[in-house]
Parts: C-alpha cells; structure tokens; sequence
C-alpha cells in the first residue's frame, strides 16, 4: 500500500453554510461560496498497514483522538474494500497561534491523503463529496480560488464546484481579535440554531438566494455586490445564532471595533468588507490594491495582529511512495 502525503487549504465562506438538514449526511440547509486561502494549509500523510491494531493519529507530532477521524476513513475503507487500520499524521500550517485551524483543510487533505492511499483516484466531485462526510466547510477546500457548495438533495447531488477565476485581484485580511480555543463548538451550535432559532427558516431562504446573486456577481467582477452579499450573509449568520436559545454570540468587544473600522473605511471609499466565522475574529474582503490602507487604518488599534492573504490552490498530493 502506498504513503500519500495530501496538501489542503483552509477557506472562508463570503456565502456562509451554518445548518444541517441531514447531520448524518453532512447535508445543508443552503448552498455557500467560499474562498480558498492562500497561507493557511493542513498537510496529512496517510498509510493503511494491515498489522496495525487500530487506527492512529497525530497532528503536529502528537497523538489525538480517533474517533472521528476512525468514522471518516470507514468511508474509504468501504469505497475501496479495504479492512486494514490507517496511521494518519498531520500538520497544521497556520501562522503561530492564529486560531484559524480548521476541519475545511483538515478532512479535504484527509479525503485525498486517504482515498489515494486506499487506491481509489476520485473525481474532484466525488472527493468533495468524501470531504464533506468529515466537514461540510471540507467540501469548498477541495478546489482552489472561489468554489460554490450546492446544497443538492442527497449524499450523490451535495458537493461542490471551482467558480471561474475572477478578474478581480480578491484579497483577505484576518484580524486577529483572539487566537485561544472557541467557547462552543460550530456542530452543536448550528444543531442548536436550527432548533431554536425563530429566524432560522428567513436565514435559508435569503441565504440560498444570496448564494446564487453571489455567483452572479463573481461572473460580473461586481466587487461592490460581492463585498455586500459577503458582509449581509455573515451578519444574517450571527443573527439567527444569537436568537438561538440560549442566546449566544462569538463575537467580543474587539470584532464590533474591526467592523465599525471597516464600515468608517468603506464611508472613505475603500472597498472593504467584514465576515466573521464560528470564533470572534474578523476577516476583511478586500481589493489587493486597498490592503496597505486597510493595515494602516487598523494598525493603531491591532498592531501585529493583521494577517494579509488571498487565493489558494486547489487540494493536491504532494508525495505518493
Ligand atoms: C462556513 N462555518 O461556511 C461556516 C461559517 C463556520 C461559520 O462551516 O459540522 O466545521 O463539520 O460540517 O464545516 C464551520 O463548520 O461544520 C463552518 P461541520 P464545519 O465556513
């Protein structure tokens, strides 16, 4: 059996996925378009032995938990009729305590790690569908640049697809408002939303219709739709959360002080946009010709803390032996 290793990039939905109408599935209420990273990556090697007991696991050298990641390579294992447990290690490459780990990188290197070294050669589709069984986000990271999560009806009709490279010179600034571990976790919380949120049903049918306005408006190269639809859908997102029972919200005092920067800049005619994911910190979409003024506008109140970066590749293997 061959050792895969697989390199995935972290993305940040502008079209938000928050809610599942299949958890088993990973199934989503809507669709959502994201955009891959360049700096931020998970890199997974990935080897089946037959003479190993059980499955194992490390990220960044030291020994996890297997339960989910046992679950997910029972997929492989099914889809290659393989039986043999798997030794799976990970890095994580993201700027020092920066806090924007995430399962999108994670379970789309995982997928293509895996299902490589399980002998499968997979379609992009039918590895973003495989992604998607670990992490809905996973799904997006198997493409590179702009991709589009389409909601679809069942596990054959849910994946995603690259968008058209824009002309647009897209650029993304991550302010770092705290880099400590999340208070609640996404899957549960988004459980929670859907239960109990009074605003949810609004929250799928603006969503679903934003995500297509917003492929619309990609294929314009409308940077103004684009950041608006980016920033609307994010917001509606948090709404819906902090209507949930119990009340809840990521965001800290710091995330509105980014925001209300990014609103002051855009009054100034700076094409800037805020979108903030399950954790307080704040993403800015931006032009790449805007970004040395953004950094200086918001250098005085966050110092170090502004991490430029813009389009990334697609998920690829990067040894297979
Ligand atoms: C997104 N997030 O579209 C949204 C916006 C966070 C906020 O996808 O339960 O780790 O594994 O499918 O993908 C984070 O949730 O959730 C996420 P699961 P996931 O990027």
């Amino acid at each position: 059996m061959k050792t895969v290793t697989a390199r995935a990039h972290t993305n940040i939905a502008l079209i938000k996925y928050w809610g599942k109408k299949d958890p088993e599935l990973i199934l989503p209420y809507t669709s959502s378009v994201s955009l891959t990273l360049a700096d931020f990556y998970t890199d997974t090697t990935v080897h089946f032995e037959p003479q190993l007991k059980a499955d194992q696991f490390t990220l960044d050298g030291i020994s996890q938990p297997t339960g989910k990641i046992s679950a997910f390579l029972d997929l492989v294992r099914q889809q290659a009729g393989l039986s043999a447990s798997a030794r799976v290690e990970s890095h994580n490459h993201v700027p020092t305590a920066a806090g924007l780990a995430s399962s999108a990188s994670a379970f789309a290197a995982l997928a293509l790690a895996a299902s490589r070294a399980a002998g499968l050669a997979l379609s992009a589709r039918d590895l973003s569908r495989l992604a998607r069984r670990g992490s809905g986000s996973a799904s997006r990271s198997i493409f590179g640049g702009l991709a589009l999560w389409q909601r679809g009806d069942d596990d054959a009709t849910s994946f995603a697809t690259a968008l058209p490279k824009p002309a647009l010179p897209l650029a993304m600034i991550v302010v770092l408002v705290d880099a400590g571990p999340k208070p609640v976790g996404s899957r549960a919380l988004m459980a929670n939303t859907v239960a109990t949120s009074p605003y949810y049903p609004a929250w799928v049918s603006t969503n679903e219709k934003a995500a297509q306005a917003m492929v619309a408006a990609l294929a314009a190269d409308d940077f103004a739709t684009v950041g608006h639809l980016t920033e609307q859908s994010s917001m509606q997102m948090h709404a819906t959360i902090l209507a949930a029972d119990p009340a809840f919200t990521y965001w800290q005092p710091e995330t509105l002080t980014a925001w209300s920067l990014v609103r002051q800049l855009r009054e100034q005619g700076v094409p800037a946009y805020a979108t903030m994911d399950a954790g307080p910190n704040v993403k800015i979409l931006t032009l790449a010709p805007y970004v040395a003024q953004i950094k200086a506008a918001l250098a005085p109140t966050f110092g170090q803390r502004l991490l430029t970066t813009g389009p990334g590749p697609a998920a690829r293997v990067l040894t297979e032996v």
